[in-house]
């Protein structure tokens, strides 16, 4: 066994359009009713797969989800003049966000030492949380090997989870024992805390991770306040490195202390409000960056989105944590700004699972043939532009679902249909 880190990015669907969907995502907000470009965006999001790939990593992804929803507008008795968030959501691409897919436990973590991994319910915001269902099924395919993997339905409504983006796990090496740390928000601010922490509960107990290797850490009251909805907005771990902002967690030196004492080698690096506040924090999406091991011992990298690097204080942070000797070597800013514009940076179109190349179906695994066949389907099906006006456009929710079937037949995966 060979284990290694695979990100999984969502490929970018049809549908992708800016409806103000997601109260407390500010970006969402501030670009509702513009004119999405889902064709660019797709080919955004390839292009970041392609650049990873180029640095050695491993990458695969998860495809679109059937969209536009109509069995959920059925369900919902919607109509035309009903709720037109109700059809945006139908039409959303949200399911790109592979961070919110699931959160994943490695083998090396759990008792019977297969990976586990639960889809996330997204229960807070009504578009997402028909995600799961249709996502479980696509985890089932990727992940169907029993004797490596258990993939297990989200957990009950009663509380939201939104999977790996309020996760992180440190460990000295991907392959050894690691320990893993579930940041939930505390209910009561002006925007929803989406990450429940009986749900974060609830998933590492049927992970079957040690309590003793098990951090439960409350994101701070001020970070969902600045607009980090998610944790992955104010911290990235990977390995035995901690990227996070000063106010990322409500006590952030006790969360410190306590990943030093489960994980001594853990180094941390902390960026100072004085120095990124966290308005600069959630503007620029600095650590919505994909944290990186290369290989041949080059050490870490940061993939930040152009947003972060053109940002001048967030710039001048980087510049002087690379003239120094920290274990993040490099930064790769990459363009994702469609995905962006909803609040998706690098690390929020990523799933990452640990485990053997081998033992996932090779469908769902990205190589230089299948990227270039991918970007020809694209470029050939997705719309160039959706205007807010076109959601409930029949003639376009035809040529999006034949998009899609395209994909799934290219790539042989018609029984996602
Ligand atoms: O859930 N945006 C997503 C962005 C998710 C980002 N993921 C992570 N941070 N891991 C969300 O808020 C906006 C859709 C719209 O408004 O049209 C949206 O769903």
């Amino acid at each position: 066994m060979s284990l290694v880190e695979i990100n999984f990015d969502g490929l970018i669907g049809p549908t992708h359009n800016y409806a103000g969907l997601s109260w407390g995502n500010l970006a969402a907000t501030a670009h509702a009713g513009q004119v999405s470009q889902p064709r660019a965006a797709a080919l955004q999001g390839l292009a970041k797969m392609r650049a990873n790939m180029a640095l050695g990593l491993p990458q695969g992804f998860l495809l679109p989800l059937p969209r536009p929803n109509a069995g959920w507008l059925d369900r919902l008795a919607w109509a035309p003049g009903a709720d037109p968030a109700l059809l945006a959501g139908a039409w959303s691409a949200s399911a790109m966000w592979t961070a919110n897919a699931a959160t994943v436990s490695p083998a090396p973590d759990t008792a019977d030492e297969r990976c586990h991994l639960t889809a996330a319910n997204l229960v807070t915001m009504p578009h997402r949380a028909q995600e799961w269902p249709d996502t479980v099924r696509q985890l089932r395919l990727a992940f169907a090997d029993g004797r490596h993997f258990a993939v297990h339905d989200a957990v009950p409504p009663c509380f939201g989870d939104e999977g790996a983006a309020n996760h992180m796990r440190m460990a000295a090496a991907h392959g050894a024992p690691g320990i893993e740390i579930f940041v939930y928000g505390r209910p009561g601010g002006r925007f929803p805390a989406r990450q429940h922490e009986q749900a974060s509960r609830a998933v590492a107990r049927r992970h079957g991770l040690a309590p003793a290797r098990t951090l439960f850490v409350e994101q701070s009251p001020a970070a969902i306040e600045a607009g980090a909805f998610h944790n992955d907005v104010v911290a990235v771990a990977n390995e035995r490195v901690l990227f996070a902002h000063e106010q990322a967690f409500a006590d952030t030196d006790g969360t410190c202390r306590a990943i030093r004492r489960l994980l001594p080698e853990a180094e941390i690096v902390i960026v100072p409000a004085a120095e990124v506040s966290l308005a600069d924090a959630v503007a620029s999406y600095l650590f919505n960056a994909q944290l990186v091991t290369l290989p041949a011992n080059e050490g870490m990298a940061l993939i930040v989105p152009g947003e972060a690097w053109a940002h001048p204080r967030v710039r001048g942070w980087l510049d002087r944590m690379l003239a120094g000797n920290g274990p993040i070597r490099q930064v790769l800013p990459v363009d994702v700004r469609e995905s962006m514009a909803n609040g998706g940076g690098p690390a929020c179109l990523r799933l990452r699972v640990v485990a053997d190349l081998a033992t996932v179906d090779q469908r769902f695994l990205l190589d230089e043939r299948k990227a270039a066949l991918i970007v020809q389907i694209i470029e050939g099906h997705w719309p160039e532009a959706i205007a807010p006006d076109q959601l409930g456009d029949a003639g376009l929710a035809r040529q999006i679902v034949a998009a899609r079937h395209t994909l799934l037949g290219e790539l042989g995966l018609e029984e996602l249909a």
